[in-house]
C-alpha cells in the first residue's frame, strides 16, 4: 500500500522530468523529420510537373516565347551583372529584384498566354504560353 502510493506519486515527477528533457529532442526530431519531407515535396513537385528555364542575359529573356504544359515550373535566371525583376503583365507573378545568378520560379497551372516584362527595364518582355492539357 505504502509502496503503491510512493510509486503513483512519483509518476508525475518522472513525467515532468521526462518532458523537460525531451522537449529539445522533440524539436530536433521534428527538424530531422521535416527535412526529408521537404526534400520529398521538392522532388515530387519537379517529378509531377516539368521544369523549364528562361535565361536573362544582355537585357533579353531567352527564349522570348516559351511554350510549356500545365504544371510546369518556369525558372528565370539572371546572368547579367545588373538586377532584373520579372513581373507578369496580369500581375499573376512578380519576382523580387534578381541580382546576378539569382533565380525566380513560378509554376504555371492554367492554360493561356502569359506576358511578362522586367519591371526595372520595361522594354524587356517575354511570353510563356501554357498549352491545353493533353
Ligand atoms: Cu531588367
Amino acid at each position: 500500500m505504502c509502496a503503491w502510493i510512493r510509486q503513483s506519486s512519483s509518476v508525475p515527477v518522472a513525467r515532468r522530468a521526462g518532458r523537460r528533457f525531451s522537449a529539445p529532442r522533440q524539436l530536433l526530431v521534428a527538424g530531422l523529420l521535416a527535412l526529408p519531407l521537404w526534400l520529398i515535396a521538392a522532388s515530387s513537385a519537379s517529378a509531377a510537373g516539368a521544369a523549364a528555364t528562361i535565361q536573362i542575359e544582355n537585357f533579353t529573356f531567352t527564349p522570348a516565347e516559351l511554350s510549356v504544359e500545365p504544371g510546369t515550373t518556369v525558372t528565370w535566371v539572371n546572368h547579367d551583372d545588373i538586377p532584373h525583376l520579372v513581373a507578369a503583365t496580369d500581375k499573376g507573378f512578380r519576382s523580387p529584384p534578381l541580382d546576378t545568378d539569382d533565380h525566380f520560379s513560378f509554376t504555371f497551372t492554367k492554360p493561356g498566354k502569359f506576358d511578362y516584362f522586367c519591371a526595372l527595364h520595361p522594354r524587356m518582355t517575354g511570353t510563356v504560353v501554357v498549352t491545353k492539357p493533353k
